[in-house]
């Protein structure tokens, strides 16, 4: 087995678990953010950079880097960790709800999926093995199958259909993969708001013999408190000694939402997104360094952050750089955010170890502002 979960603990307050994924490119603790590295490159930043701010594991994309350079290039220059210069660990997404979100005319068959490059215009088509050879030629520690996320709000007789399709697809999955012992599987599952469906996903799912699981079709529109509801009945359907994972989330207040809930793993482009238009993640909410009234601020984006950012830099400067378009501020606003996150983690899992996970709920949504009307 490539993956495995060891449980420490979980929080008496709350329920949220304390544990470690182990996987070929070492250990990473959870509840852990996983930043993302669509194109092989977490926007802007080093892989050095990415392990001085305590990066343990990154996510990259199964299309995009399907597109370009092509897979073969990427196992050719011995895996994506080679090819990237990154020694932690990596996931890869299936490219299943990159066709969903970013390709025109997808037409979607038992057999896979037929769409239009998204660049190019060029016809194109991705089954479940395709998405296995790709992954096994990337060499990802955690694989993704190849599932289906339909949009929000979807009717319950398509997601009831979908679901279905996506647990035979999960099957072809595990079937089509050619690398157990070096790359983990994760299963998705899927059935979005309705309880009986996501049941359905899960009893399927867990049956197959994956070392971990995901929980996809959340973040995709619906309210927050819908996804917190859809988490309730949903992680306990889950085993509790593999990670579960919850794809494409990652505001601070989801993290540790998600992490009460029993999830282990987040990813989402958040962060590094909002970084790139001059956006900041703080202790007291939502900083927009472009802000005019920054212009003569000369204190740090966050008074109570230690990264390399606030150490060394003022909102003035950042804001300057940023209206200039200069690369350098987003190197340094997409530091702070991730740095960010990766800390909020890092305090999510001391107060689980402590027994005090609500309560450091309570005082985070106060100071970010979440408790405001
Ligand atoms: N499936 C896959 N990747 C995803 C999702 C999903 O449902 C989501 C949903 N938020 C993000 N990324 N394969
Ligand atoms: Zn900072």
């Amino acid at each position: 087995m490539a993956i495995t979960y060891e449980l420490i603990k979980t929080c008496k307050q709350t329920g949220a678990r304390l544990g470690k994924v182990h996987t070929p490119h070492g250990t990473f603790e959870t509840p852990m953010f996983m930043p993302v590295g669509t194109l092989a490159t977490v926007k802007t930043m080093s892989p050095e950079e990415l392990e001085k701010m305590g990066a343990q594991i990154i996510l990259s994309n199964t299309y995009h880097l399907w597109l370009r350079p092509g897979e073969d290039i990427v196992e050719e220059a011995g895996g994506l960790h080679k090819f990237m210069n990154w020694n932690g660990s990596i996931l890869t997404d299936s490219g299943g709800f990159q066709v969903f979100s970013l390709s025109d005319l997808r037409q979607i068959e038992e057999e896979g999926v037929h769409f239009r490059n998204h660049i190019s215009g060029e016809k194109l088509f991705l089954s479940p093995e395709k998405a296995m050879r790709i992954q096994n030629s990337l060499g990802a520690d955690i694989m993704m199958a190849f599932d289906e996320c339909p949009p929000y709000p979807a009717e319950y007789d398509y997601m009831k259909k979908s679901v279905e399709r996506t647990s035979r697809w999960a099957e072809r999955c595990l079937e089509g993969h050619q690398r157990p012992d070096q790359q983990g599987l994760f299963g998705i599952v899927q059935g979005g708001e309705y309880e009986e469906l996501r049941r359905q996903s899960a009893r399927d799912l867990t049956s197959l013999d994956f070392p971990g699981f995901a929980i996809g079709g959340l973040s995709v529109g619906e309210p927050k408190d819908v996804m917190n509801r859809v988490l309730e009945f949903t992680t306990p359907l889950l085993p509790n000694n593999k990670p579960r994972y919850l794809m494409g989330v990652g505001s601070p207040d989801s993290l540790i939402d998600g992490s009460i809930r029993g999830i282990d793993m987040f990813d989402c482009v958040l962060p590094t997104r909002i970084a790139r238009n001059g956006t900041c993640m703080t202790s007291q909410g939502r900083l927009v360094v472009r802000n005019a009234k920054f212009a003569r601020d000369f204190s740090p984006i966050d008074e109570e952050c230690d990264c390399h950012t606030c150490r060394n830099y003022t909102r003035a400067y950042i804001r300057h750089l940023v209206k200039a378009n200069e690369t350098f501020g987003f190197r340094l606003t997409t530091y702070h955010n991730l740095y960010f996150l990766l800390k909020l983690m890092r305090q999510v899992r001391e107060a689980i170890r402590e027994d005090r996970l609500g309560d450091f709920r309570e005082e985070f949504f106060e100071r970010y502002g979440f408790n405001k009307p």
